[in-house]
């Protein structure tokens, strides 16, 4: 069968022809697919406004209209046909809420991004101060579809919460020796480069700006923040290459950033050091920047991993995180531009045996001393976790311990440890997780407010604006866009979360059904919803089942990182440990007899993570090294939470391969989809059972006790 892009269109539709003119791109449409655009496209539409902005909105409706048989007109007289004679269904308005006062009453500034909704009399109207509002607007309208369009509805507003809603690309030009095109990257090559050459691909650089737009992303960062040889020069020789991505992504409404290398001042720039107070250090950087705005003049500023994984950095010259980071911020503030220095820095160069050495500890250790000596313009991006992105980890407590510096919470799409996008894991609801954890206890703001813009930010001592959320990309030059056709929902997913960090993850997964689907006309048209979300709304806690148990983590393949492999990191350098012996697992960061990490969470935290009572069960072993025969909150023992848990997960992934069978048997799928997800759920069949089996064994093995209710173990 072919496994192409498909239409995604349900059968039993008969669509309207192409517009002439338009030539469609051989990749899946995701969530903004044609269709999606019915209810505008059938309308009579009256733009108002200018700018290149308020042109691709322009372009949008006219596409639709063309489509649908609507009318798209641009200026004129509100509520008037061309002839004076057609009314208006539809006015997108730009800065002038005076002539549409009737239907939006003076309110609140809607910024550079917000929009007002509102309908009167059977007319619908998008005002926005901005033209980037008319464009959020026009997606807030896409998303309701007919709904949109009910004769009568109260303005309502909408504002971002974070003002940067921005995607990493780890994106390399040169194909790595080891990662590749795309470092961690699942959905084949890179949309920017491709065998050290640009792709100079803009029609499905665009779709990626348009869909990026479409969930509300508004930054991305283009390079991989391993910045290796060739990609330096994307600074400098190279800067042009930038610029033509940002050229194409700038009428979606989306600035281009940088990952730089720390050490450029002495690969680009031959100067003998790159020591952030050496003042050709500074003048290098300075002139260095003036030259980038002078070519990108929206750029929107660097990315920096610094003394982390190899990465070059400030240490080097006996400095601090802070002096590196204030060096960029400075050559960049002119500009109104932005560096996000990552907080993921620690020594991966460990001894095992060395027990006084927790990596979990490392991020806090460098960077919460430094809590207020960062420059306004200087953003930390910190990991949500304090290890590395696995399925389960506590909040990183760097969130509760710099109040005075600007955070961005950085969440990973490309599913490195969650299925590497052979299997569905659908992450909102991790993330939302995360997003709404309070560090401050029940009665303090949430992650999500420090991430926040003023307005959201509540936290104490913080009077600036938060960093927003980071997401690393999971997107590339593969025909789904995502290689699982159900990770799409995760890159949706993160930027509705940047936008709306309080949405439901469970709703944010029916927007994404209802745009991405379009069910048959014939059958029962509610299951193909009922059995998306069936698949993947616990998607998460299934793969959290048959993988590493009670938050201990990894276990994964070296290097690659897919599959099980329980001692696979144990006696390497990377700080990554269970401790599993014949008697007990886990890791003990208490402050009584371990690592002291519990110690670095504020109250009530640091209690309850630091008692083995008080701890939540799916953390247990991310805090505690406990006998097997530890008892949790469940009832259950740890020994045999571990084979329940494995053996119920495989049971899921076998009911989702089910119930995705009854969707794509009732022809409720494009057969292209059908053929990747089929392919993919058998994968993340036999890899779940391989987990289940390798870890109940290594177990049984190691603890001698046997299951409870006397199931196969190896
Ligand atoms: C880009 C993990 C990944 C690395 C990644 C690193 C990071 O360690 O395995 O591939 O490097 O995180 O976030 O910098």
């Amino acid at each position: 069968m072919n496994d192409g892009p498909g239409s995604s269109r349900g059968a039993g539709r008969a669509e309207p022809e192409q517009p002439e003119g338009q030539r469609p791109l051989d990749v899946h449409p995701a969530w903004l697919p044609p269709e999606a655009f019915r209810a505008i496209g059938s309308r009579r539409t009256r733009v108002l406004g200018d700018g290149p902005l308020v042109e691709t909105v322009l372009s949008e409706v006219r596409e639709a209209c063309a489509r649908y048989g609507g009318v798209a007109r641009h200026g004129g007289v509100m509520g008037h046909g061309a002839t004076g004679d057609e009314p208006d269904d539809l006015i997108l308005v730009l800065s002038t809420v005076d002539a549409v006062r009737d239907f939006v009453p003076a309110g609140q500034p809607l910024g550079e991004e917000g929009f007002t909704l509102a309908a009167r009399s059977g007319v619908t109207v998008v005002v926005a101060d901005r033209p980037a509002g008319l464009l959020y607007g026009l997606f807030e309208l896409v998303r309701l579809g007919e709904a949109a369009f009910r004769p009568e509805r109260a303005p309502e507003s909408h504002r971002p919460a974070m003002r940067r809603r921005m995607v990493d690309q780890w994106d390399n030009v040169d194909v790595h020796p080891v990662m590749g095109q795309v470092e961690r990257g699942y959905a084949g090559g890179s949309l920017f480069w491709r065998d050290g050459k640009p792709r100079r691909d803009p029609d499905r650089l665009r779709a990626y700006g348009r869909l990026l737009a479409g969930c509300g992303v508004n930054a991305v960062s283009v390079n991989n923040v391993n910045v290796h040889a060739t990609e330096a020069h994307l600074l400098t020789d190279r800067l042009a290459e930038v610029a033509e991505i940002a050229d194409v992504l700038r009428p979606y409404h989306i600035r281009v950033h940088l990952s730089v290398s720390f050490a450029s001042p002495i690969t680009l720039g031959g100067l003998p050091t790159a020591d952030p107070l050496d003042e050709r250090v500074r003048a290098w950087w300075a002139g260095t920047t003036r030259q980038v705005y002078a070519t990108i003049p929206d750029f929107g500023g660097y990315v920096v991993k610094a003394d982390s994984e190899g990465q070059p950095g400030p240490f080097a010259y006996g400095r601090n995180h802070a002096d590196g980071a204030n060096l960029l911020a400075a050559a960049l503030a002119p500009y109104g531009g932005v560096v996000h220095w990552r907080a993921f820095v620690y020594n991966h160069r460990q001894d095992w045996r060395d027990r006084s050495t927790d990596r979990a500890r490392a991020a806090y250790d460098h960077f919460a001393p430094l809590d207020g000596q960062f420059h306004d313009n200087a953003i930390l991006q910190v990991k949500y976790g304090p290890m590395d992105f696995q399925a389960r980890e506590p909040v990183s407590p760097v969130i509760a311990a710099m109040p005075a510096t600007r955070l961005a919470v950085e969440v990973q799409v490309t599913q490195e440890y969650t299925g590497q996008q052979r299997h569905v894991c659908y992450l909102g609801p991790q993330w939302s997780e995360v997003l709404g954890f309070r560090p401050w206890g029940p009665d303090g703001p949430a992650v999500r407010d420090v991430a926040a813009s003023p307005g959201g930010a509540a936290s104490p001592g913080r009077a600036h604006d938060g960093g927003g959320l980071v997401a690393v990309s999971n997107a590339g030059d593969d025909p789904f866009w995502t290689g699982h056709p159900l990770a799409q929902a995760n890159l949706y997913a993160a930027g509705r979360l940047a936008w709306a960090p309080d949405l439901d993850p469970t709703a944010i997964l029916d927007e994404w059904i209802e745009l991405t689907f379009t069910p048959s006309s014939t059958g029962d048209p509610d299951l193909l919803r009922r059995s998306l979300h069936e698949v993947m709304d616990g998607s998460w806690r299934t793969y959290e089942r048959y993988t590493a148990p009670l938050g201990v983590g990894f276990m994964v393949r070296p290097g690659h990182h897919y599959g099980p492999d329980v001692d696979g990191y144990e006696y390497t350098p990377w700080g990554t440990y269970h401790f599993a012996d014949r008697d007990g697992i886990g890791v003990d960061r208490t402050v009584a007899t371990g690592t002291g990490f519990a110690g670095q969470y504020p109250p009530p935290w640091s209690q309850l993570y630091e008692s083995r009572q008080g701890c939540p069960d799916e953390l247990l072993l991310f805090f505690h090294h406990v006998p097997y025969g530890h008892v949790l909150h469940s009832g259950s023992t740890v020994i045999q939470h571990i084979y329940d848990t494995h053996f119920a997960g495989v049971e899921e992934v076998r009911r989702a391969r089910q119930v995705w069978e009854r969707l794509a048997g009732a022809g409720l799928v494009d057969p292209a989809v059908d053929t990747r997800v089929r392919e993919r759920l058998d994968e993340q069949l036999r890899c779940a059972e391989e987990w289940c089996d390798q870890l109940n064994a290594y177990f049984l093995r190691k603890s001698g006790v046997p299951d409870a209710h006397g199931r196969p173990i190896y």
